[in-house]
């Protein structure tokens, strides 16, 4: 029987292209995002091609009392968690002058909240069993800082901490975290962060394929890997401070 992988994010991006490879790999999947008609478009792809089972349900991680039910749901028709991955994100890039205390929050409330309130839903099980592997992704903005992402890059600097801080914690228990730290990626990721296209413009040619960062992720499914870092952007050099 495959390994059972929970999916935040999974309607587009680098999620959609994990749960391919993860269903190409024989996995159950539990996939999770606000758009349902996405979910179906992706679970439809799956279904057509790998014999495994793949449910999909809507799910704001920013509404972080509806997650308990979400996940009793998963509980009920997949059964026990193997993996989770903690994917759904987003960033808005402003200068701090001129950022919104809406995007602020929203930030936080999905990026950071939402995946330490879904991460809580499978740790006490993963731990009964001595088994298990949660897998956050932050990114490189969590370990570097750039301008314009400062609330972004705060985010990602929080998911890094609480990452590391419950792979000490979890460290004898059987159940493995990792961090997955990309440079951009070329997914819808930018259209909400950078709506005049000039930070894209300066990464353009250096972003990964969400295809490439996905393969990444799922081959370390399983193996006690504390970081996959992919960080292409570097090379962008000093490029990325003409914003
Ligand atoms: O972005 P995109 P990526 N509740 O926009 C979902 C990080 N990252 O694949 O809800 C639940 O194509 C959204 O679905 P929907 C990034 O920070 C990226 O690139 O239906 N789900 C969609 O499925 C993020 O953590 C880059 O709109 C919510 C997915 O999240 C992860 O990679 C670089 C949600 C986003 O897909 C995936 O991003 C890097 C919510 N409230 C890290 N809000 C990059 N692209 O350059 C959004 O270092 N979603």
């Amino acid at each position: 029987k495959g390994k059972n992988v929970v999916i935040t994010g999974a309607s587009g991006g680098i999620g959609e292209q994990m749960a391919l490879l993860c269903a190409a790999n024989g996995a159950n999947l539990y996939l999770l995002a606000r758009s349902l008609d996405k979910l179906e478009a992706v679970k439809e792809k799956i279904q057509a091609q790998f014999p495994v089972e793949c449910f999909i349900a809507s799910l704001d991680v920013s509404e972080h009392d509806s997650i308990p039910e979400a996940f009793l749901a998963i509980y009920e028709k997949m059964g026990q968690v193997d993996v989770l991955v903690n994917n759904a994100g987003f960033g808005v890039f402003d200068e701090v002058a001129e950022a919104k205390f809406e995007d602020i929050a929203g930030m936080f409330n999905v990026n950071v909240l939402g995946l330490i309130a879904c991460t809580k839903q499978v740790v006490p099980d993963m731990i009964s069993r001595h088994s298990g592997h949660i897998i956050n992704v932050a990114s490189q903005a969590g370990k570097i800082a750039t301008p314009k992402s400062s609330v972004y890059s705060a985010s990602k600097h929080a998911v890094l901490g609480f990452t590391n801080s419950m792979r000490m914690e979890l460290s004898l228990s059987g159940v493995y975290v990792t961090a997955v730290n990309p440079g951009p990626i070329a997914t819808n990721f930018f259209n909400i962060a950078d709506e005049s296209g000039s930070y894209v413009k300066n990464v353009e040619k250096f972003m990964l394929t969400p295809e490439y960062v996905a393969e990444k992720v799922v081959s370390i499914m399983f193996t006690n890997t504390r970081e996959v870092n992919l960080p292409r952007w570097m090379n962008a050099g000093s490029t990325l401070y003409t914003l």
